[in-house]
């Protein structure tokens, strides 16, 4: 142990610390400045940077020996408070710079440390910057970060104020359709937020802390499990296996389609027979100490059998491919698409044909900042309580409760401020061990997951497999589609039914296909469990059709935009599904997106050299709001004395949960007169607040706003008087007139039938997609210069919260196209490893055209945003290297070497 005295902020603190221990263990856990974030502990994110005498560095890796006596330290906290903010924090929120505010912390030490050696930056200069510091951020595609500390540094230099900067409320007193900052800004920019690692850190004494024994195979038979020697280890509590699950330890999709062959009760809590999966949960070590019990769980010993595992589907499809399931086959599922006539005569009558083979789209890693990381207690009314970041709090306690064995009322769950997941969280993960430990020790429980546990236990976007045939007449109409695609779901069943029927409703959307036949296949595999991941099957569905449009458009010697534009929806055409779209906008989209597609095409010509190669590229990506039917939410309103209390599971991501349900909210209680800051929301807590549904499928803003709304409009016509004034709280009151309304929407939809047909979702969202890329000939490295989206998600509540969804999901489809996997389970367990993007791998010149047509359907006019950005830029940026270069990438991510190999191919 070593005494030390350093300046903490401001305040000399003099402490007793081990010299090995990092300075970001000590400042959170000892000093409890837990503002500062740790997300990749391993000097890769930046999360945790602080300031030490002045410059930025990242205390995940900096040994307090290496702290100097004396050093001064400003985290987060030194920066600013809610009550007297910095300009950069004033800055961050107002530019929307964050979204699930785990990187913000880091950030916005990191800017600090930039203005304070130069209060004047470039773009380019705030860009290196946050490159050299390693500063990542998996939510905003970075430009608002930038913005923010542009208008920062202008009021560092004097030339704004911190009130010119800040948000206005216009004088007609609406926030819908504006910027105004989310909630939840300045808590997430102060370093005030307490995610679940900080949450952790503040629980009782006597809570134990859990680490687990995980498979390092990906397929085998379990002969044994020995917890003899690890229980004696000091500070041991308990080692829980399979044997102490109360219920049936199994977790269940819930729902299997009909014609699944499996039962979907074949994912462990704990492995009983066998691993299915690298890192699958084999027993849960519960001690006093992070420390106890992570030393102990080398001392379990597992006796395994080896299997064969099969790492991919076509591995798991072979004929001789034992069953991973006993009893089930490895191919369980098959959804048909049978639509209008029988396809063979338009493929042999066709003017032209183009056939896909085998397109891939891989296994996107979610890479949120935060790593998964929960809590378990029994509440003061003896509930199960379990804290995570769940984004579906009912249907994970509806998939959990039988498999760890509590009935549901005894069950409560409650979603941390979560630090991003992209859809990962859309199935349980570590909530169930926490159930388990919590019944099974009776005490509170902890589990906080490293990186590598982040990467290798959460589930993976599952790769598809497609082959394609678009057949088209003379004119370049289509008139066919045939398509075949096989799902890798991993081992685990959960909602992969439902993700193959994706393929069936996205590949060749967005055109008037009239006769398609196709078939989809899910397959267990032995690689990462599937999980949903935003987009959800149309990445993976449209890299087919969207790359076939260009091949199509090549061979016909056509321009692929005008292609698409006499191919897209217009009256009279339905969706691969058969029903009309609900409005027809892909055709104006496109005029919007085309003298910039034109320009384009001009700049890379005059770009182009033998070494750096130009190139553009478009593809069109839509997506549906809801989850497939009639998908419903509940939401309530209720006025009191301050104001309105607005109550209901939007679950936050990190997009603006909490944004969604204030300008909802607000506009619809408008006719009060209310201001933004007299409501008050109680959010994502199953005791507390109603079931929105989980915040998957684009849905929120279309499901749960509408049920938002419901809500609000009962509670101002109750308040309505005869003459058209509003009553006050206390005149309800007083003429006994209910103060509490239950909203309620259900979409009016019906779920596809075995042949793919239905209306399954009440609106979608359409775009196009403008890729700009330079492909250096000598490397085979892709950079994307520029992507631009039109885009039409009908009415905006936030343009903050929209403007960010998009620019974060053009970055995360440049990192699918270009670097991001999680194949090789040696290789692919960083975040540098999987590839995630930095900010000079994502262009500054991020741009988006809106065109708002209100659906029906929408609150306020509005349909969802958060999956649209993510369909098809990949499909763009693919399109834009062949554009470049000739080189056709047709198996994800389009790496240096693999364009290499295609331009040496030449
Ligand atoms: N919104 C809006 N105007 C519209 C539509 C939406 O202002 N016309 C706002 C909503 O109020 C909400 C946000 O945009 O704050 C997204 O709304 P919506 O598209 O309805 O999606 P959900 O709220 O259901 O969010 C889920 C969606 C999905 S499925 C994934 S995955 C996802 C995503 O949003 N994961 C995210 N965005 C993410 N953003 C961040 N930062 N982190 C994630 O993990
Ligand atoms: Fe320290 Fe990632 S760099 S947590
Ligand atoms: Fe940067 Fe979420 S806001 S990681």
């Amino acid at each position: 142990m070593q005494k030390k005295t350093v300046n903490v902020n401001g305040i000399q603190k003099t402490i007793v610390v081990n010299p090995d221990a990092t300075l970001a263990d000590v400042l959170r856990k000892q000093l409890l400045l837990t503002g500062t974030k740790i997300g990749c502990n391993k000097g890769q994110c930046g999360a945790c940077s602080v300031l030490m005498d002045g410059k930025v560095i990242r205390s995940c890796v900096t040994k307090m020996s290496r702290v100097p006596d004396g050093a001064n330290i400003t985290t987060i906290e030194g920066i600013g408070t809610p009550q007297n903010l910095h300009a950069v924090q004033l800055a961050w929120a107002v530019h929307g710079g964050a979204q699930c505010g785990f990187c913000s912390p880091g950030f916005i030490v990191s800017a600090k440390g930039l203005l304070d050696t130069n209060n004047n930056p470039s773009r380019d200069d705030v860009r290196d910057w946050f490159q050299k510091h390693r500063n990542a951020c998996r939510c905003t595609g970075y430009k608002p970060l930038v913005d923010a500390v542009m208008d920062a540094a202008r009021v560092v230099r004097g030339e704004m104020t911190m009130e010119e900067l800040a948000y206005k409320l216009p004088a007609d007193n609406k926030i819908w359709g504006g910027n105004i900052p989310r909630p939840s800004a300045i808590a997430k920019v102060t370093g005030t937020c307490d995610y679940g690692a900080d949450l952790g850190l503040k629980m009782p004494e006597g809570t134990l802390h859990l680490k687990l024994v995980q498979a390092e195979v990906s397929h085998a038979n379990i002969k044994s499990i020995d917890t003899s020697e690890a229980e004696k280890m000091p500070g041991v509590y308990k080692v829980i296996t399979h044997k102490d699950v109360k219920g049936k330890n199994r977790i269940t999709g819930l729902i299997t389609f009909p014609s699944n062959k499996g039962d979907g009760w074949d994912r462990p809590i704990l492995c009983d027979e066998k691993v299915f999966q690298f890192g699958d949960a084999i027993a849960i070590v519960c001690a006093d100490t992070e420390e106890n019990a992570q030393a102990a769980v080398s001392k379990v010993k597992v006796e395994l059998e080896l299997l064969p595992a099969y790492m991919s589907a076509p591995a798991a499809m072979a004929e001789d491919a034992i069953e991973i399931h006993p009893g089930t086959p490895n191919i369980y599922f098959e959804q048909k698409i049978v639509k209008g006539e029988d396809t063979e005569k338009f493929m042999e009558e066709a003017a032209y044909v183009v056939e896909g083979k085998d397109l891939y789209v891989g296994r996107q890693p979610h890479l949120p900042i935060e790593p998964d990381v929960g809590l378990a207690y029994f509440d003061e009314e003896g509930r199960l309580t379990i804290h995570s970041k769940s984004i579906g709090l009912a249907l994970h306690a509806a998939m959990i409760a039988p498999g760890v064995g509590i009935e549901l009322e005894k069950l409560r769950m409650v979603q941390n401020p979560a630090g991003g997941t992209f859809g990962y969280k859309f199935s349980p993960t570590i909530e169930a061990l926490l159930g388990v430990a919590a019944m099974v020790t009776g005490k509170p429980v902890y589990l906080n997951f490293d990186y590598f546990q982040q990467i290798t236990y959460t589930g993976k976007r599952s790769p598809f497999f497609v082959d394609i045939k678009l057949a088209a007449d003379k004119d370049g109409k289509l008139t066919a589609m045939e398509s075949e695609w096989a799902v890798d779901h991993g081992p685990y069943s959960e909602f992969g039914d439902l993700l193959t029927v994706r393929g069936a409703q996205f590949i060749g959307a967005g055109y008037g296909i009239a006769n398609i036949r196709g078939i989809g296949r899910t397959v267990a595999t032995n690689h990462a469990w599937g999980s949903a991941f935003r987009g959800y099957g149309s990445p993976q569905s449209f890299f087919a059709s969207e790359t076939m449009m260009d091949v199509l458009a090549e061979k016909m010697g056509v321009d692929p935009l005008e292609l698409r534009y006499k191919n897209v929806y217009r009256p009279g055409d339905t969706t691969p599904s058969g029903c009309p779209p609900e409005v027809y906008t892909l055709p104006e989209l496109i005029d919007m997106i085309r003298p910039k597609y034109q320009a384009a095409l001009e700049n890379a010509k005059k770009l182009s050299t033998d070494e750096k190669k130009h190139g553009v590229g478009v593809s069109i990506g839509i997506y549906g709001c809801g989850l497939d039917g009639p998908d419903g939410a509940e939401a309530w309103a209720e006025l009191t004395e301050n104001g309105v209390i607005l109550s209901t599971c939007w679950h936050d991501h990190g997009q603006g949960a909490d944004m969604g349900v204030m300008a909802t909210g607000h506009e619809a209680l408008r006719p009060i007169g209310i201001k933004p800051e007299a409501i008050k929301l109680v959010l994502n807590d199953t005791a507390l607040a109603p079931d929105g549904g989980p915040a998957g499928g684009s849905r929120s803003q279309v499901v749960v706003g509408n049920a938002v709304k419901a809500g609000c409009d009962l509670l101002v016509a109750a308040m309505k008087k005869a003459d058209g004034t509003y009553r006050t709280y206390a005149e309800m009151v007083a003429e006994g007139i209910p103060v509490k309304y239950v909203g309620k929407w259900a979409a009016p939809c019906t779920a596809c039938d075995e042949n793919g047909q239905g209306n399954p979702f009440p609106t979608y969202m359409y775009g196009v997609f403008l890729a700009e890329v330079e492909v250096d000939t000598k490397t085979g490295k892709t950079m994307v210069t520029k992507m631009t989206l039109a885009a039409d998600i009908g009415k905006i509540a936030n343009k903050l919260v929209t403007d960010g969804q998009i620019y974060g999901g053009l970055a995360q489809g440049i990192g699918l196209a270009l670097t991001e996997d999680f194949e090789d389970l040696k290789k692919h367990t960083t975040m540098i490893g999987c590839g995630l993007p930095f900010i000079k791998d994502i262009p500054d010149a991020l741009e988006i055209m809106y065109l708002e047509t209100p659906r029906d359907l929408g609150p306020h006019g509005a349909s969802g945003v958060g999956e649209l950005p993510l369909t098809s830029p990949h499909a763009a940026v693919i399109n834009a290297i062949y554009n470049a270069c000739g080189v056709r990438i047709t198996h994800l991510p389009a790496l240096p070497e693999k364009v290499l190999a295609g331009l040496n191919a030449k």
